[in-house]
């Protein structure tokens, strides 16, 4: 299969665990090549864009706060259908039910702070790295 690219974002609550190289650490392990990596703090208005989906939810609130508590790192991931390994990589959104070996289960505490977000879709991905990179 072809390589495809997908975005991964470490959020604040793992950057604030200083976990951001342990994460990458794995994903490079996994066979994810970094294409794109930064470091920034969002607005709240990005957050609000990014999740914008979510605006009608009665954690969309509290999930803008969290996403803009701290510095978080957005990162373009490349591999051989890397959309779908992602997800699967990554676990369940709530890191308690995550399983056993994920980086939500590992790195995560609970359905909000859950330490990463990745792309839910080919096409999700491809808005969400223009978000960030342009
Ligand atoms: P995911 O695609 O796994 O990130 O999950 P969703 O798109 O369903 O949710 C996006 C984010 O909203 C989650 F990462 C965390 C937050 N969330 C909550 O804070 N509470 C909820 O009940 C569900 C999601």
């Amino acid at each position: 299969m072809s390589a495809e690219r997908t975005l991964l974002i470490i959020k604040p609550d793992a950057v604030a665990k200083n976990a951001i190289g342990a994460i990458l650490s794995r994903l490079e392990a996994e066979g994810f090549v970094i294409r794109e990596l930064r470091k920034l703090q969002l607005s709240q208005d990005q957050a609000r864009q990014f999740y914008a989906v979510h605006k009608e939810r009665p954690f969309y609130g509290e999930l803008v706060a969290f996403m803009t508590s701290g510095p978080a790192v957005p990162t373009v991931l490349e591999r051989d259908n890397a959309v779908a390994h992602l997800r699967q990589f990554i676990g369940a959104t709530d890191s308690t039910k995550a399983a056993p070996g994920t980086i939500r289960a590992e790195f995560g505490t609970d359905v909000q702070c859950n330490a990463v977000h990745a792309s839910d879709s080919p096409e999700n991905a491809v808005g969400e790295i223009r978000f960030f990179f342009g």
